[in-house]
C-alpha cells in the first residue's frame, strides 16, 4: 500500500492557517488530520465543526477527521465532507458504535475506527464490512506532543495481521501520536500506512514543511 502522510492542523499555527494549508499543498501531503475533542471523551477541547467546512472550501486535499468525542453520532451531519474525506470515530465513544459508522458511510464519506493504546484489537472483528481504514492511536488522544506508547509497534504489526486474517488487506492503517521520523520508520516497518504528522516530524522551528514532509518520506 502506498504510504500517505496526514498533517495534523492543530500542530500548526493557528494565527496563519491559510498560509500553512498552501504549504501544505506544495508539500504533497495527501491528507489533513482535523482534531475534534469534546473536554469528556478526552480532557481537552481543540478544532470544531465550522473549522472542518471552512477548510473544506479552501482546499482540495481530502480531509482527515479525528473524532474525540462522546457521542459522535450527533455531530456527523455538521460537516459538509465527500467521499475522499475520512471521518474516524473511537470504538467507545457510542453505545452502537456500528450504528455511527454505517451513518457516516451513508451519507457518502469514508468511515474510520479509532482504538486507544488499552482498546483491544478484537474490536475491530465484526466492524471490517463498515470501516475504510483502522487508526491505532500511537498515544493516549487529547493532546500534542506526548511520547509513543510501548505497545505501539507491536499492536500496529497485530493490526495488520489481524486485519489480513479477515479479508481487509486493502484498509489501510493510521497511526496517530508521536510520529517522529524515528518512530514512523519503526511503524512503517511494522504496517502502518498513513502518518499523522504534528509537532514531531512535520510542524518544526528550524524547518519548512516541505522539506520535514520529504526528510519524513525518505526516512519511511
Ligand atoms: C492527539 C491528536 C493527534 C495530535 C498529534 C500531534 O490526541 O489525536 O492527532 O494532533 O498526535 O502530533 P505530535 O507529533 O505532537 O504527537
Ligand atoms: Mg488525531
Amino acid at each position: 500500500m502506498k504510504k500517505l502522510l496526514s498533517a495534523s492542523l492543530m500542530c500548526a499555527d493557528l494565527m496563519n492557517m491559510r498560509n500553512s494549508i498552501s504549504e501544505l499543498e506544495k508539500a504533497g501531503i495527501d491528507y489533513l488530520h482535523i482534531d475534534i475533542m469534546d473536554g469528556s471523551f478526552v480532557p481537552n477541547i481543540t478544532l470544531g465543526f465550522d473549522f472542518v467546512n471552512s477548510v473544506k472550501k479552501v482546499t482540495d486535499i481530502p480531509l482527515d477527521i479525528h473524532m474525540m468525542v462522546n457521542e459522535p453520532s450527533r455531530f456527523i451531519d455538521r460537516m459538509e465532507l465527500g467521499e475522499n474525506d475520512i471521518v474516524c470515530v473511537h470504538y467507545e465513544s457510542d453505545i452502537h458504535i456500528h450504528r455511527t459508522l454505517a451513518q457516516i458511510k451513508e451519507k457518502g464519506i469514508k468511515a474510520g475506527l479509532a482504538v486507544n493504546p488499552q482498546t483491544p484489537l478484537e474490536s475491530f472483528e465484526y466492524l471490517t464490512d463498515y470501516i475504510d481504514m483502522a487508526l491505532v492511536m500511537t498515544v493516549s488522544p487529547g493532546f500534542a506532543g506526548q511520547k509513543l506508547f510501548l505497545g505501539a509497534e507491536r499492536k500496529t504489526k497485530e493490526a495488520r495481521q489481524l486485519l489480513d486474517s479477515l479479508g481487509c488487506e486493502n484498509v489501510p492503517i493510521e497511526v496517530d501520536g508521536n510520529i517522529s521520523l524515528e518512530n514512523g520508520q519503526k511503524l512503517s516497518r511494522a504496517g502502518a500506512d498513513i502518518f499523522v504528522l504534528g509537532t514531531s516530524s512535520l510542524f518544526l522551528k528550524d524547518k519548512s514543511i516541505t522539506e520535514a514532509a520529504s526528510d519524513f518520506r525518505a526516512a519511511l
